[in-house]
């Protein structure tokens, strides 16, 4: 019997950054649909930010988009985080959203375009001055929809400029997290898509430029794992965005579609030196459609922590011994000896331990919150993912 009290402690150092955008209201592309107590500005979802932590005890950060949160005192967004027990996180850099990207932003053929999207990532940066946040990531819509509409070896080269002009822009404690998607918005061809391309980008910025991957973010089929312990191998990890997908880039609570993937994950992330590691953030980037979005978010970081657990619970010795004598039937029921032990009790008292509620999603129900926000957030415009 594997025994959790064993690992329970290297469990103290999981910290997981949480998404600003996940407590606005979303949907897809044909509907959005508002829920009561929603946000109106960055205050109010750090608040709401804030409430996962309280119960959870491991958000310490929270992730702003930008100009989703615009506001016009960064330290007052800053001191009112650590006034609720939490911190400002990563900066994302939005270049889709403005007419003037239509035909893409850092790739874009027009230097004008270019240029101010150089220049938005360069106004983040002097954010995270600000806020104390350590890296920026840039995640691209740049792409062509028809074979032939643009150079794509000429837009390869216009990005790693623009890249490099964004990255001379950092100080010795930032980074820039680039974040890779193989298709949508852009149809035909993508211009960051896949891993490799990101990586590829990276290593020509420098040593302070690393691959976002977002577990959305591939073909159905892709090997994640073995993307996590290639990019750990060569030292360029820098951060995951989390989520889960049946389909597309479907951006539903971790672990809800496919525990078992985000378990081998997570077992590649503890193989490879990822964690504990204050290198590797470990993000989410959900948005919440039809679900309560701070019960959405608490779900999330608890199956990001059960499924950590698990992979912390995979017996090293034994898996070598299988693996050296070639022994596939016996590697396997390492695995997945880990993968079926049920975490949740152990958890929980793991954070009875820690004066944390046994049980956060009911602590966070009782607490009264949702009833306190839906009252007092009347009026105003909801903060939305658009
Ligand atoms: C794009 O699909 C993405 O994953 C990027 O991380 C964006 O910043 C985020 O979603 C929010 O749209
Ligand atoms: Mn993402």
């Amino acid at each position: 019997m594997l025994n959790l009290n064993n690992i329970l402690p290297q469990l103290d150092q999981l910290e997981i950054e949480v998404p600003s955008w996940a407590y606005g209201n979303s949907g897809t592309r044909f509907k959005v649909f508002p829920q009561k107590g929603t946000p109106r500005d960055a205050f109010e979802k750090i608040s709401d930010a804030a409430q996962v932590n309280a119960v959870t005890g491991l958000v310490p950060t929270v992730a702003l988009h930008i100009p989703w949160d615009t506001v016009d005192d960064y330290a007052a967004l800053a001191a009112h985080a650590q006034s609720l027990g939490v911190k400002l996180g990563t900066i994302n850099s939005n270049t889709f959203q403005d007419e003037d990207y239509k035909f893409g932003s850092l790739a874009h053929p027009d230097e004008r375009v270019r240029r101010k999207a150089i220049e938005h990532n360069v106004a983040c940066i002097d954010i995270m001055d600000v806020t104390g946040s350590r890296d920026l990531k840039i995640w691209l819509a740049d792409g062509t929809n028809y074979p032939g509409q643009d150079d794509i070896r000429g837009r390869q080269e216009r990005l790693a400029d623009s890249l490099a002009q964004i990255y001379a822009h950092l100080s010795d404690a930032q980074r820039i997290v680039l974040e890779y998607k193989f298709f949508e918005p852009a149809f035909y061809h993508t211009d960051v898509p896949d891993w490799g391309t990101s990586l590829l980008h990276c290593i020509a910025m420098g040593p302070k430029a690393m691959v976002c991957l977002d577990t959305g973010h591939h073909a159905p089929g892709t090997n994640i794992e073995f993307i996590v312990a290639q990019l750990l191998r060569v030292g360029r990890l820098g951060s995951f965005d989390f989520n889960s997908r049946f389909y597309a880039d479907d951006d539903l609570m971790v672990g809800a579609a496919d525990p078992f993937q985000l378990f081998r994950i997570l077992y590649e992330v503890v193989r490879g030196g990822g964690y504990p590691n204050a290198s590797v953030a470990l993000m989410l980037d959900q948005c919440h459609n039809i679900e309560n979005h701070i019960a959405g978010q608490i779900r999330s970081v608890l199956n990001v922590q059960e499924m950590l657990a698990r992979a912390l619970l995979v017996d090293p010795e034994a898996l070598a011994a299988a693996q050296k004598a070639c022994d596939p039937l016996a590697a396997n029921e390492v695995f997945m000896d880990a993968f079926y032990t049920d975490v949740r009790p152990g958890l929980a008292q793991w954070r009875v331990s820690k004066g944390l509620p046994a049980d956060p999603m009911a602590a966070f129900w009782a607490s009264g919150y949702q009833e306190r926000i839906e009252a007092e957030r009347i009026g105003g415009v909801q903060a939305s993912w658009t």
